[in-house]
């Protein structure tokens, strides 16, 4: 289904007078407004392939309904969400759950949603029905250089996939590890990584990148072989120049200081992406800014610094995008609270007056550094986000206009009840 313009329009209409009043009060104290409703438009958060389905935990699945069944519905289904917002204008894709089978009818089905390619992602963290080797005990670190070359060519293939439908970076995670100790030996690990990214590397078309995400534990329990920022800055720095960090907010162990991370990656030019998720405990992908929305405001007062500081255009010089999937809420749902959780802190950090922050800063002025930050975190910035999404043809409230328009109903009916989502 596609969302035709007149019902965002009515909708739109009912809140208008209401929005005009938050959007005049909230506007009077900030000179700027314009400049951040402008930026604002621009900046948009690709949504993942495998966030369209309920995902699953360790114990089960919980199906929901009307779920994309095939990667044309997922485009569907962001085509939908970019409709809503105007700030999911991309799809970042896993192979092998969704592998085009004809490239330039996918990506013309894209563009008729006004949605391009984000990064693609290749999967080592699971075996695939005939595939030669196991990737049991690893992949690209893995003992055995037949499963590293089987591995290294699934990297290959995936560029290749990425190639065809426009994309412009891969994504490797990798589930390799230990459980136990004495399991690996963590050099050897190490070494046979580098040596498999290096081969994938060498097959980057020029104007890629290749973000190295890191993560602390999970699924193995005693040692990630890229555990953290810094095994992942020092494979991205052997790599080479279009080589990157990628930050999972959920990748950190507890109370991991993620701005401070996301302040030095940048200072060093290898800061490549973000994927936005929020959690309690460990990787709990749950939806952005849910749990500890002051942080998220943080790493985004971080990030605005940071990419000011090295000229950095905000909405194309880093890789955004959204690694969060759970089995409570409709998926679609989710993602727009998500979306609007990450343009609220975005533009909280906007607001941050960064002269007034430097002069507290060298007086040691500690009380009014925390007054500066937290002034603008605790600006209601809801009706300018609105005021960009309004600007650009979107809903001002894309959450109340999904269920006034019952888009999951409508979406049942045209697939079923059993339509079941590929991946996760
Ligand atoms: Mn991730």
């Amino acid at each position: 289904m596609k969302l035709d313009k007149q019902s965002i329009e009515q909708h739109n209409q009912g809140l208008t007078a209401k929005h005009q009043r938050a959007l005049a009060f909230v506007s009077d104290d900030i000179p700027q407004v314009e400049d951040i409703i402008a930026k604002l438009e621009k900046f948009q958060i690709a949504i993942p392939s495998w966030a369209l389905g309920t995902g699953g935990t360790r114990f089960g699945r919980f199906t929901g309904k009307g779920e994309p069944g095939s990667l044309e519905q997922k485009i569907e289904d962001v085509g939908l969400l970019h409709a809503l917002n105007k700030s999911s204008g991309a799809i970042s894709l896993h192979i092998p759950w969704d592998i085009p089978e004809d490239a330039n009818k996918i990506k013309e089905l894209a563009a008729s949603h006004g949605l391009v390619f984000d990064a693609v992602n290749s999967n080592t963290f699971q075996d695939q029905p005939g595939q030669a080797y196991s990737y049991k005990f690893g992949s690209l670190h893995h003992v055995d250089p037949k499963v590293r070359k089987q591995a290294v060519d699934h990297n290959i293939d995936v560029i290749n996939h990425g190639i065809a439908l426009g994309s412009k970076a891969l994504t490797v995670w990798l589930a390799d590890g230990s459980s136990f100790p004495g399991q690996l030996n963590f050099r050897e690990a190490f070494q046979n990584t580098l040596e498999s990214l290096k081969e994938i590397y060498a097959h980057l078309p020029e104007d890629w990148k290749l973000f190295v995400e890191y993560k602390a534990f999970e699924p193995f329990f005693y040692s990630t072989t890229i555990g953290d920022w810094g095994q992942s800055l020092l494979l991205a720095s052997k790599l080479g120049s279009k080589a990157y960090t990628l930050v999972d907010l959920g990748h950190h162990l507890p109370n991991a200081n993620i701005e401070q991370i996301v302040s030095l990656l940048l200072m060093e030019g290898k800061l490549g992406g973000f994927h936005f998720n929020d959690s309690k405990y460990a990787d709990d992908d749950l939806t952005a800014g849910s749990i500890k929305p002051y942080q998220l405001f943080l790493i985004f007062n971080e990030l605005v610094d940071g990419m000011d500081a090295r000229g950095i255009d905000h909405s194309s010089g880093l890789g955004w995008m959204i690694d969060a999937s759970h089995n409570l809420k409709d998926p679609l749902v989710d993602l727009l609270q998500s979306v609007e959780a990450i343009k609220i802190a975005y533009a909280q950090a906007l607001l941050v007056d960064r002269v007034a922050l430097k002069q507290a800063q060298q007086a040691n002025d500690v009380v009014r550094a925390q007054e500066i930050l937290q002034h603008a975190f605790r600006t209601d910035v809801r009706s300018i986000v609105a005021e960009a999404r309004l600007r650009q043809g979107a809903a001002l409230n894309p959450v109340a206009l999904f269920n006034e328009l019952d888009v999951r109903g409508k979406l049942i009916a045209e697939r079923g009840s059993q339509s079941v989502a590929t991946g996760l």
